[in-house]
């Protein structure tokens, strides 16, 4: 399916807008009803929105003459979104709940693809500050106070109180459908939607409380209405009882089972996973091998009292070889969850030879091994360049050498331990990752390996888009001063950006 083909379509139901104002002109066939487009005079000149408006209308798009409620998408050339809510204040008009505030460029693009293209970051008029009242007194503004919601999830605050679960599960499982089908764009629409949704200090009870909320395209609108209405949204009830769906989910909680091998599996035709482990023609890697038999302890996921049990062997282990060694606990038990599917650290020293450094995890691996800990491992080496620039790619892997494990946790480890101990079994396969860094990019490394995924893809595109600035787990470059800027902490990242320091517990976008 092409995500941009179906872009402006809701889920099912269309609602009819109410028109006080003029129809689009001339004998023009409306083929994107769903969009209503108003383009600004201002600083664009008459004879140039002319042309835009006939060309748009053209392609079959709405353009209104004058700005209405009905209007959708506002588009304006060389306004800042301020600019933009400051004319809007002066006309005395209220913004209406689904106002897209948009570059010409979008347009411009729409054009070129004959259809509306989504719309991102580049295109979003971004509002800084609210502007100043020309004219103070009992006029309505926009709703400012919503408007103020950051784009990016960078700029919010998202901690674990989540107060829309009920949406955020929702376009999670969308999501995730659109991961299997390898859907990148509306995997991101959706993802934004839910990740700004988490931010919110509110439930959403009605649409109104969607005004000004930034990534909720018209789309994503529509299913928001429809679990307000119902309770439910038809799509993901469909998502979940759709067979790929359900397979692609039980084939992936294997440990090594990614989308090219669940995609075969579900083309041969299996279902189940019993089916699978006892099909002798199917050949498995030694991951996968590793995945099914220690299957039922890592789908049970890993508790905190379990994280602090193995943070305290990793800290004995490691200690034992580099009693200076910094361990950090990353990932989401750092941002303060209480449950996860693996356990990160992040291990720096500072004053080692190259070759202590390297060496590490090895010796950590091996002690483990003698003590029958060790379940499975693999070990990547470092693969880091100094002066490498870092990576434009939002989900690239770094370069730190890792090492990907299962150990065996024994349970009178794990402090005020409840686990049913079947079959005499007493201890617990956990998954656990351990990345080793050199000391001076340890800032990087812990910022980028504490997550949440959406917060680090929001964090190096906003580094790109509205800084010129590359961001990875190793390094952050200024594309403007052609240097490398240096970090001691988190903090000095943050700095560098120019954004306000988000604590790790409110990184959960
Ligand atoms: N990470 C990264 N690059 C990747 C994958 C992950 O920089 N390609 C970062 C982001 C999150 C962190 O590493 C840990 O990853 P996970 O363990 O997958 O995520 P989590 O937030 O710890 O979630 P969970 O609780 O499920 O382990
Ligand atoms: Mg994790």
């Amino acid at each position: 399916m092409d995500p941009l083909q179906t872009a402006h379509l809701g889920p099912r139901k269309k609602r009819p807008r109410q028109t006080g104002t003029l129809m689009a002109s001339g004998p023009h066939n409306i083929r994107f009803g769903d969009l209503v487009l108003f383009i600004l005079e201002k600083k664009m000149g008459t004879t140039r929105r002319a042309f835009l408006m006939e060309l748009a209308r053209k392609k079959g798009f709405r353009v209104e003459n004058e700005l209405s409620d009905s209007v959708t998408h506002i588009v304006a050339e060389n306004n800042s979104g301020n600019d933009v809510l400051e004319w809007l204040q002066v006309q005395n008009i209220q913004a209406s709940s689904q106002l897209e505030l948009l570059d010409v460029s979008w347009l411009i693009e729409c054009m070129g693809a004959g259809k509306p293209v989504e719309m991102t970051g580049r295109h979003q008029l971004v509002v800084r500050d609210p502007p100043a009242s020309p004219n103070p007194g009992p006029q309505k503004t926009p709703s400012l106070a919503v408007q103020k919601i950051p784009e990016y999830a960078c700029q919010r605050r998202t901690t674990l109180d989540n107060c829309n679960y009920i949406f955020t599960n929702a376009f999670e499982i969308l999501a995730e459908d659109c991961e299997f089908r390898e859907n990148e764009g509306f995997y991101v629409t959706y993802m934004r939607a839910a990740s700004v949704l988490k931010s919110l200090p509110f439930t959403i009870i009605s649409m109104k409380d969607t005004e000004g909320i930034p990534c909720l395209g018209g789309r994503v609108k529509c299913i928001i209405e429809e679990i307000i209405e119902d309770g439910e949204s038809s799509e993901v009830k469909a998502v979940l009882n759709n067979e790929r769906y359900k397979s692609f989910k039980l084939f992936t909680s294997v440990f090594g089972v990614g989308l090219k091998t669940s995609e075969k599996w579900f083309r041969m035709g299996f279902r189940s996973l019993s089916k699978i482990r006892s099909d002798k023609s199917l050949t498995f890697t030694r991951m996968q091998k590793a995945g099914f038999l220690y299957y039922e302890d890592l789908v049970s996921c890993v508790t905190r009292a379990e994280a602090e049990a193995v943070n305290m062997l990793v800290k004995e282990a490691v200690w034992t070889f580099l009693p200076g060694a910094f361990i950090s606990m990353t990932g989401g038990f750092r941002r303060g969850k209480e449950i996860g599917h693996d356990v990160d650290f992040l291990i720096t020293s500072p004053e080692v030879t190259e070759d202590e450094e390297q060496q590490l995890l090895h010796k950590v691996i091996n002690l483990w091994e003698k003590k029958g800990l060790l379940l499975y491992s693999d070990l990547v080496e470092s693969t880091f360049e100094k002066l490498k620039l870092p990576s434009r790619k939002v989900d690239a892997l770094d370069h730190f050498q890792k090492c990907f494990l299962i150990l065996k946790l024994h349970h009178q480890r794990v402090d005020n331990d409840k686990s049913p101990q079947q079959g005499g079994k007493t201890w617990k396969a956990i998954r656990v990752d351990l990345v080793m860094c050199p000391y001076e990019r340890r800032a990087f490394a812990l910022l980028g390996w504490t997550g949440s995924r959406q917060f680090e893809r929001d964090l190096r595109r906003y580094a790109t888009h509205e800084r010129k600035m590359i961001l990875d787990n190793h390094a952050l470059y200024d594309k403007t001063k052609k240097t490398f800027l240096k970090a001691e902490s988190e903090e000095e990242i943050f700095t560098h950006l120019g954004l306000d320091y988000i604590e790790p517990w409110e990184r959960n976008a």
